[in-house]
């Protein structure tokens, strides 16, 4: 099963090409921190301890509901999936862990799949069930609903699957559950809206109570889709009811694009960090809706403020912070690996013009209440190309000083188109 790796002597290599332009920009923007009172050294050791894990299923291509235009080289399981996962991680070094899915990424032996993973230097985060679809020779269809369907039959096959993901995550060295359903309703009136919350809560009290110690569970809320006109976890306000209901191990995960329009986001995340629910993030960007496009690609100033409230938080040592950061993205006309290398240097780009706030001089224009120098403070750091720090990070831990040249350098998804004959063609739908 020994494929084509872009071998490190590549790297090198282009990392060499590199390497006087870079010292240049990286002498330059520590003279400009340093007239600022910033320590680029720390901000870059801070980044190089950052970590956001990759979704096994960003990296085939995604589709909508209208069809899908497969890439080539795909990955047709999920040992293929790590590969490619492994590449990102290669070329950005801030991608060592991964976020299962399951059915999708269901083994025989999940020992066999973790050491596939280890050999790779990657290892698992957060496991995803999946009770939004129906499987093959599967006993209740999820068709109106799952956690929070009306028959019990149907809420106890959920239960038990959620309780095989633990399972499957416990194998696989991971420590959280993700738990997204797709419950809701379509027309109101369709659904008694209290009691098909209780019914959720119910349900999640039996996952609750089987959490190996150490152990999260994340709430994803989202807007609509595919119920569209209410989902059971609607927003972060029914996410936090039930997280505070279910218990101290149950927190509430943000994704990005499951917000109403104009949202804002930022301000979810201060409230979720105050009473200590913020769980986790699902980052990806997005223009009107769910669009999971990559990161950083529409709206970047938004990542960065959600990125003050997270290092704001970090600064003050808040007892227990740790959110998990994971991309949840749908690469549907990009090469998967492409996107996820751009996307995770986005969110660390977020993350090092975060760190590079005054935030003294913020809190002395907040008690001030000069709202324009207030900006100005979050516009200094946001406007710093913190380029030549993103590339310092990755240079120390082994990567690429431009992962994209040397990713299409490599050849590599060409000879993976070669090395993986697709043999079924999969339908439209979601990733
Ligand atoms: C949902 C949600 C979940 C993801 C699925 C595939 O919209 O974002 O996190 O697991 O999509
Ligand atoms: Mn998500
Ligand atoms: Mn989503």
């Amino acid at each position: 099963m020994a494929g084509y790796r872009i071998e490190g002597g590549l790297i090198e290599e282009q990392n060499r090409k590199g390497a006087s332009a870079h010292a240049e920009d990286l002498a330059h923007l520590g003279r400009q921190l340093e007239r600022r009172g910033i320590d680029i050294e720390r901000a870059t050791l801070r980044v190089q301890r950052f970590e956001v894990a990759l979704p096994t299923w960003g990296v085939g291509t995604g589709g909508t509901r209208f069809g899908r235009f497969p890439g080539p080289g795909e990955p047709r399981n999920v040992f293929e999936k790590l590969e490619d996962c492994a590449v990102v991680q290669q070329l950005v070094r801030t991608t060592p862990a991964v976020s299962p899915h399951f059915p999708w990424d269901t083994v025989e032996d999940f020992g066999e799949l973790r050491e596939a993973a280890a050999a790779h230097g990657l290892r698992f985060d957060a496991v995803n069930s999946n009770t939004f679809q129906d499987q093959p020779r599967q006993r209740h269809s999820y068709k109106f609903g799952s956690l929070s369907h009306t028959d019990p039959a149907v809420r106890a096959q959920a239960v038990a699957h959620n309780l095989a993901c633990i399972e499957a995550g416990r194998a696989l060295g991971s420590q959280a559950l993700t738990v997204w359903i797709a419950d809701g309703a379509n027309f109101p009136g369709q659904q008694d809206l209290t009691r098909a919350f209780e019914r959720y809560l119910a349900s999640m009290a039996e996952i609750y109570a089987e959490l190996p110690n150490g152990w999260q569970l994340f709430l994803e809320h989202k807007l609509y889709e595919p119920a569209f006109y209410a989902t059971v976890i609607s927003d972060w306000g029914s996410s936090y009811l039930a997280a505070r209901e279910l218990g101290p191990k149950a927190k509430c995960l943000v994704d990005l694009g499951h917000h109403a329009p104009n949202v804002n986001i930022e301000q979810i995340v201060a409230r979720l960090i105050q009473f200590k629910k913020l769980g986790g993030f699902h980052f990806n960007d997005s223009k009107y809706g769910d669009d999971d496009l990559d990161a950083g690609a529409i709206d970047p100033f938004q990542l960065f403020l959600i990125f003050a409230e997270l290092s704001a938080a970090e600064d003050d040592r808040r007892d227990g912070f740790a959110p998990a950061y994971m991309i949840d993205q749908s690469h549907n006309v990009t090469d998967p690996i492409e996107s996820l290398m751009t996307s995770a240097v986005a969110i660390q780009r977020a993350l090092a013009q975060a760190l590079l706030i005054d935030r003294a001089a913020l809190q002395a224009h907040q008690e001030a209440n000069d709202a324009l120098q207030a900006l100005g403070v979050l516009r200094q750091a946001f406007q710093t190309d913190v380029g030549p720090l993103l590339a310092e990070a990755r240079l120390r831990s082994g990567g690429a000083l431009e992962p994209l040249a040397v990713y299409r350098a490599s050849g590599y998804r060409a000879r993976k188109h070669a090395e993986r004959p697709q043999t079924a063609s999969f339908g439209g739908g979601i990733v």
